[in-house]
């Protein structure tokens, strides 16, 4: 009872920063995204009767603390689904920077649900697959299809999953991962929590149904301007709602102000480039394929920036045949 699943990070371009149901991991809005190839975590998950308790290693370091109490607790819910009750062992590999704001729990959850209902003999769709990973963590959901993606909240779980509206070759966007050194000092999870302290915070979650209906409108028009302008508009609002949380949280770094500076200016010189900012230091720039090699140099030469990592618009979460033990 072994498999092994790679799935995609997605950056958010409607964004989702809180809960109205903290166990079944149930978003207070509806979100977007666009998944992000090449980069991936790959999973495998092998249930065992060799295994005398549940053992995860990510990035060759054995997970300990709120990482591993996650990834048992999702092990759980594959095993009450598929009747099995044998301990597992995963192991995970991610190829691109963890912890700065690039979506390490997505890809990361996406892949253990593929992997681990795969190795436990569950033979679940996309919609049963993303209900799923969102019960790992919210965003997961958003890997599991392919392309552009939305998360329709719903009302319960069963109708709180993630759908493909634009397939990868649909729109050709180039996704430039621009990684900024710090690390993120203060979880998601903790972020969420701390949001409805924001006076803003109402007020951006009324905006969010017609954000949606914008950005559906976009992607049919396959306007990367519109799509852009969207993700810079909600990168500023999610992040002047953590400055306006009590108490505030501060993920931007120097360098992540001067990014977005720098993408304001190529802009004005007519380089189409938008950014967006998640939960961290690290800037996500979108942008042409005829200006990515442009943008990406200048961005190369910010102070600060460490990587610039080329992407294109990617897949869904899909099994492999190549086993990591
Ligand atoms: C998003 N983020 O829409 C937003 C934008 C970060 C900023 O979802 O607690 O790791 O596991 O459900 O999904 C990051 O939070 O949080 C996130 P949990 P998750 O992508």
């Amino acid at each position: 009872m072994k498999a092994t699943a790679m799935a995609h990070p997605n950056s958010a371009i409607v964004k989702y920063w809180g809960k109205s149901d903290e166990e079944l991991g149930l978003p207070l809005n509806s979100s977007a995204s666009v998944t992000i190839a090449p980069y991936c975590t790959r999973t495998t998950v092998e249930f065992s009767k060799a295994y005398a308790k549940d053992e995860a290693f990510v990035d060759n370091e054995k997970a300990s603390g709120e990482t591993e109490v996650r990834i048992v607790k999702h092990l759980d819910r594959i095993r009450k689904l598929a009747g099995v009750s044998l301990r597992a062992r995963v192991v995970s590999l991610n190829d691109f920077p963890l912890g700065c704001g690039f979506g390490s729990s997505a890809s990361g959850f996406a892949a253990l649900t593929l992997a681990a209902s795969r190795a436990s003999e569950l033979d679940l769709r996309e919609r049963e697959l993303s209900i799923l990973a969102r019960q790992g963590s919210g965003s997961a959901c958003r890997s599991i299809p392919g392309g552009f993606v939305i998360w329709r909240k719903g009302e319960r779980s069963e109708d709180s999953y993630a759908q493909s509206i634009a397939e990868p070759g649909d729109i050709d966007m180039r996704i430039l991962m621009v990684s900024v050194g710090k690390r993120k000092e203060i979880s998601s999870a903790r972020g969420m929590t701390l949001a409805k302290t924001s006076p803003l915070m109402e007020a951006w979650l009324a905006q969010k149904d017609e954000r949606i209906s914008s950005l559906t409108k976009a992607v049919r028009q396959k306007s990367i301007g519109e799509i852009g302008s969207i993700s810079e508009a909600e990168s500023l609002c999610l992040h002047a709602i953590c400055m306006t949380s009590n108490p505030p949280i501060i993920y931007w770094a120097p360098t992540t102000l001067r990014i977005m500076r720098e993408v304001l200016i190529m802009r004005e010189e007519g380089i189409e480039a938008y950014f967006s900012v998640d939960a961290g230091a690290s800037v996500y720039v979108y942008t042409h394929p005829e200006h990515e090699i442009g943008v990406s140099t200048r961005l190369r030469e910010i102070e600060g920036v460490e990587r610039v990592l080329r992407c294109k618009v990617g897949s869904g979460a899909r099994i492999v045949g190549k086993h990591l033990f």
